[in-house]
């Protein structure tokens, strides 16, 4: 670069502060750092569509784990900038913005947690190349962590509009991971597709030879989000319920249906950004529920005089999506992921009422069903609550006349305290004797008991071995539950690695998710990651976790190794557990995301639910995989 002016000399110094501190721009410097990149980048191309000047969005994470984004936007503009005297794009690429305005005129609806902008993503790459396609011309651009290497160049003729973005993380930056995984990528992008209609985005994996790549399009946006949550859910009411309206530059969008179980599936987001911890429209909406289902039942005489539905009683069975698109959100809460805008609520409440009231009026039997469901919620509330009365302090759990297999360990103390949940008597015996006992606890759980496929999930409330569960967690259950008082911060699920393990982690994840969701939400869950195989040489042993590794190690090995397959957990000895799966100096735990949990709570309704031809099909699906493990 030529002339350093004073411009110039702030533009190193914003990289600079970047590259120093990178976790105050992107939360870390881990997988969840690195997948943010991807984010940003795409969300700008969101924003382009959301402004109706782009239709089709494509993410590619091509070999080397290099990432590419294409837009058919208006491309990045490439004008000289009046201030800086260089084009517009390398000033965007190289000055912070704080979210909020990207051009000057529209404000930035997509991103909004971080919302740090491209150049962030640029100043943390080795490399940073984009392409703009306008004005008939194709023009590029090449950066290097996050400093322009060469001027903004035509390469080209161009017969339509674009930008593409392509670039390569920071080994030095991510010195964790620099490995994207797909299946976080895919499902974001399936979220972006449902909460922006219209938009095609597509997702292609090109790092091995068996590429994937995947589309989505949804024209009914939110309609067909809670469609694809209720896939396998018996309907209630069968028209959709839905509404969209703008009000004071805040776009709010919701779309709900009942289904005949009785969990609430209630998912909110600001700016496309899930608010987990809820916040103002979550509160609206809720308002204007209760609100207008006890007004549409006291109007036609369905409640018994003096009776009324609680909010909780008309959220039994209830999946729905609430969307809100503010100019200005404000992020609160212990993870941000709470709208605080106060005014907000007021006009969800407002909006959702109104909506709520015309779907009732002009679907008679949908409301009735849907009323009928409150009702009963309702009646169960009251019959559970006089039960509880009649045979006060005989909870399930004060009724525990068995030995409960529980090992404790010796401290007191959660913060340290861990509790590893293991399938089967015999890996449990291993288990205990491996473990470290002074702050490592082990109940083991006998597979056949939860099998999945014949137990219920009420029923398995009754189960002995997840009472004993509930007890040893000591959290309590249902209205008593209470974080707070969790004996261990760590609860551990260890499964073998086939089919039934499988079955028994989904249900385990199903359960902690509907009864006991803020073990989730704190991160207290997670998954521990048992080797596959053994592989010996002389005197010379390696675990293996992936078939992927074992190549690799086989490699290094040459000549003629032993290789053991760990069919199940029973098979290691308790030193070999310890090592692998229990020391925490060398164990990989998987910290269960609430995603993760609503995953399993899916494929669980499914392998449950009344109809019989998904259940078919995951489990023909699911046999490919058995072949694998057991091969
Ligand atoms: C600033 C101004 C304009 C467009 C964009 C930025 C823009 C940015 C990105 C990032 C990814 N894709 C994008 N597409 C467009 C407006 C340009 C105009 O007025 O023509």
């Amino acid at each position: 670069m030529s002339n350093y002016d004073a411009s110039n000399i702030q533009i190193l110094e914003g990289l600079e502060a970047v590259r120093k501190r990178p976790g105050m721009y992107i939360g870390s410097t881990g997988a969840r750092g690195l997948h943010h990149l991807v984010w940003e980048i795409v969300d700008n191309s969101i924003d382009e569509a959301l402004g109706g000047y782009a239709t089709t969005i494509r993410l590619e994470i091509l070999p080397g784990e290099i990432i590419r984004v294409t837009d058919d936007g208006r491309g990045i503009p490439v004008d000289l900038h009046p201030k800086t005297n260089r084009p517009a794009v390398e000033t965007i690429l190289t000055t912070l913005h704080s979210g909020g305005k990207f051009d000057g005129q529209s404000y930035k609806v997509s991103g909004g947690l971080h919302g740090v902008g491209a150049s962030v993503v640029n100043a943390l790459s080795e490399w940073y190349l984009v392409e703009i396609h306008r004005d008939n011309k194709s023009y590029q651009q090449r950066y290097e962590r996050g400093i322009p290497v060469t001027d903004v160049t035509v390469i080209g003729d161009s017969d339509h509009t674009g930008t593409i973005i392509t670039f390569q993380a920071d080994h030095l930056v991510f010195t964790e991971t620099l490995v994207y995984d797909y299946e976080i990528l895919r499902n974001r992008i399936q979220q972006l597709a449902f909460l922006n209609k219209g938009i095609k985005i597509t997702i292609s994996d090109q790092r091995t030879e068996h590429m994937m790549e995947q589309t989505y399009h949804y024209e009914g946006g939110i309609i067909e989000y809670v469609t694809f949550l209720n896939t396998n859910k018996g309907r209630v009411n069968h028209e959709i319920i839905y509404t969209e309206k703008e009000v004071e530059g805040i776009t709010l969008e919701i779309a709900m249906q009942y289904n005949d179980s009785y969990a609430t599936n209630l998912y909110s987001f600001a700016n496309n950004i899930p608010t987990h911890e809820g916040g103002m429209h979550e509160d609206g909406f809720k308002m204007a529920l209760t609100r207008v289902l006890n007004k549409y039942a006291s109007d036609n005489n369905l409640l018994k005089k003096d009776d009324s539905f609680l909010g909780e009683d008309t959220r039994e069975g209830l999946t729905a999506i609430v969307s809100v698109k503010h100019p200005n959100p404000q992020f609160e809460g212990q993870t941000k992921t709470k709208l605080g805008n106060p005014e907000v609520r007021q006009i969800t409440s407002q909006i959702v009422g109104e909506g709520l009231e015309r779907y009732l009026l002009e679907n008679p039997n949908d409301a009735k069903a849907i009323v009928e469901k409150s009702l009963m919620a309702a009646r169960a509330r009251v019959a559970a609550k006089k039960a509880r009365e009649a045979t006060r302090r005989k909870s399930p759990l004060d009724q525990l006349g068995f030995a409960s297999k529980l090992a404790d360990c010796r401290s007191k103390d959660p913060v340290i305290s861990e509790i590893y949940i293991v399938e089967g008597d015999s890996a449990g015996g291993s288990a205990k004797q491996g473990r470290e006992s002074e702050y490592q606890a082990i109940l083991p759980l006998r597979g056949k008991v939860l099998n999945v496929e014949k137990a219920r999930l009420d029923k398995i409330l009754s189960n002995k071995e997840i009472l004993s569960l509930i007890q040893a967690l000591g959290t309590g259950i249902g209205e008593e539950f209470d974080a707070t008082k969790a004996r261990y911060h760590k609860v551990v699920i260890m499964t073998d690695a086939d089919i039934d393990g499988a079955h028994i982690r989904t249900l385990l994840l199903t359960f902690f998710f509907r009864y006991m969701k803020p073990l989730i939400d704190l991160g207290y869950v997670f998954i521990a990651q048992p080797p596959l195989y053994k592989v010996q040489q002389g005197k010379r042993v390696e675990y293996v976790y992936s078939d992927e590794e074992l190549n690799k190690i086989l490699q290094e090995f040459g000549g003629r190794p032993q290789i053991q397959r760990y069919k199940g957990l029973g098979e290691m000895n308790p030193e070999q557990l310890w090592d692998t799966t229990m020391n925490p100096e060398e164990r990989t735990l998987l910290q269960v995301s609430l995603k993760d949990a609503m995953d399993a709570d899916q494929i669980f309704s499914m392998l449950m639910g009344e109809e019989v031809e998904p259940r078919k099909l995951f489990i023909q699906e699911n046999a490919i995989y058995a072949d694998n493990i057991d091969a």
